[in-house]
This record gives structure tokens, sequence and C-alpha cells, in this order.
């Protein structure tokens, strides 16, 4: 169903949009499956596994995993390794939505996976995923699928509305790409976010500007999500993509045009990440 006029003044002024039903049954257990056998292989390791096209990790490991208790809190780009994933990737209805907010012609930038199983420490820091990974324009969101059941205990995602409206906030502190925002500027705004939850198979389409992080799950169920960056086909990467793919830049919807177009900012060069995932970038945070 096409979006509603509403639901386009609704993202152009809170900077998000909750898709319901984003995909079908069918795709979500397809998730779920890949998901839980890649959860079940993580028991044997004892630290982060498996390779990216940059020779990164690609399942990284929450500190407190073990054979036992294992806690899978990142898969990087699994559109490579999953038919699931990549279906998804290339076609579920929030992408339908973006192609009417940003479209006609949308492209990949990156995807990945971030759970938080029971009795997980992850925590996300406040922070505007642009600023790791600036384009030409700011024509790009996150698409975060949820593959469990999202409430408010098992550590939703929370965004500030109407902030994609606002500055783009430094990430960098004391000499350090810390991935996040200063801790006065979250204290300040975190009391105005809203949660994003909903049954497993729900989306959130969030602007990349929006600022936004996730709190510990702090409940028995486990929150994970699978989340899809796309960008607007005349968006160009100014930096490396900092979770490369073979789908990188795949045009997803419309036709590539092979035009330029550009809007004006200005934002310090992120850092391009050592460990698997942002969540190492993001402990340097106030060590
Ligand atoms: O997993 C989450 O709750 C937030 C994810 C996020 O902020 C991101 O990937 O940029």
């Amino acid at each position: 169903m096409p979006l509603t006029a509403s639901q386009i003044s609704d993202f152009n002024e809170q900077g998000f949009l909750i898709v319901e039903n984003a995909i079908t049954a069918t795709q979500l257990a397809g998730l779920q499956v890949d998901f839980k056998r890649w959860v079940e292989e993580s028991r044997q390791y004892q630290k982060a596994y498996g390779e990216i096209a940059d020779g990164r990790a690609r399942f990284d490991l929450e500190p407190g995993h073990s054979q036992t208790q294992p806690a899978l809190r990142r898969v990087s780009s699994p559109p490579e390794v999953s038919e699931a994933f990549l279906a998804v990737m290339r076609d579920n209805k929030a992408l339908d939505a973006l192609a009417q907010l940003y479209g006609p012609n949308l492209k990949f930038n990156n995807a990945k996976i971030n759970a938080k199983m029971p009795g997980a420490a992850t925590q996300v820091k406040y922070h505007q995923d642009f600023v790791f990974e600036p384009h030409s324009n700011d024509d790009l969101a996150t698409v975060l699928i949820f593959l469990d059941d999202v409430d408010a205990n098992n550590g939703p995602l929370e965004i500030v509305p109407g902030s994609h409206k606002g500055p783009l906030y430094e990430h960098w502190h004391d000499g350090v790409f810390t991935g996040a925002i200063d801790d006065k500027i979250t204290q300040r705004e975190q009391p105005k976010a809203i949660t994003c939850t909903g049954p497993a198979g729900t989306a959130c389409i969030m602007h990349t500007r929006a600022l936004h992080g996730s709190a510990t799950n702090f409940s028995n169920s486990s929150r994970t999500v699978y989340i899809v960056e796309y960008a607007a086909e005349d968006a160009i990467p100014l930096i490396d993509n900092h979770i490369p793919s073979g789908q990188e830049g795949e045009i997803v919807r419309g036709v590539a045009t092979g035009r330029i177009r550009s809007s004006v900012f200005d934002l310090a060069t992120p850092e391009y990440p050592q460990g698997t995932s942002f969540f190492s970038q993001q402990v340097k945070h106030g060590e």
C-alpha cells in the first residue's frame, strides 16, 4: 500500500516511520531460522569469527559469551551468507515506502544484525548514522526489521523526533572517534526520545541524521533486528563503507542515473572501525 500524505509528512517532520508487517511470515521465518543457526554455531567460538570483505570478523560476540550462554551480538553483511537475508534486503515493504520518500531510485548501502540476548549488557550510545557514512547528500535511511517482538524492556530503538533537521553532532572526543555524541547532549536529548516497538516483522525507517540509541535488554526475551541501510541512487559515498559487501551499491528500486546530487554539511571524517563492530568504538567512550 502506498504511504498516505500524513505518513509522508510524519517522516519528514519526525525523521522516522513505523511500517507494520514489513515482511511476509515466510520471509520472517527464513530470517529467524538462519539467525538461530548462527547462534547455535557461535557456541563453538570464544572470540569474533568469520570474515567480511575488509578482513574484519563477520560474527561478533558479547563479552561473557560462552558455549552454554551464547551471546552473538552482531552479524555483518548477512546478505552475503544467507539467501533469506539477501531476499529481504532486495524486497520488503519498508523499501517500497522509502521509494516513495526518497525515490524512485534507491541503492543498497550496507546491512547487519544487532542482537541483544536476554541479560546481554550491550547498549547503543546515542549517535547519528550519517557521520559514519557521509554521502554527497543525506537521502539515506536505516531500516530496522524486527526478528523478535520488541517492547519497552528488551532494548528498543530510541529516536529523538525531529533531530534529523538539527545539527550533525561531534562524534570525536579528546582525539578519539567514539561513535557517540557527547554525554551532556545525550542527557539533554534522550528524554525527548520515543521508543520503536512492535511485533516481529515490523520495520522502523529512520532518517540517517536522526539521533538515536538503545538501552540494555532488561527482559527475558531476545531483541534481534536486521538493519539495512539504503541510499538515494544519486547520493555518492564520500568515504569507504564501514560495512563493505559484494552487494554495496546494488540498485534495489528504480534505475542507475549516473548523476551526483549534493547538499551542504560539515562534519569530521569518521575513523574506519578496527574492531568487528562499532560497539568496540563506542566502548572507548568514557574509559
Ligand atoms: O541496535 C540498535 O538498537 C541500534 C542500532 C543502531 O543504532 C545502528 O546500527 O546505527
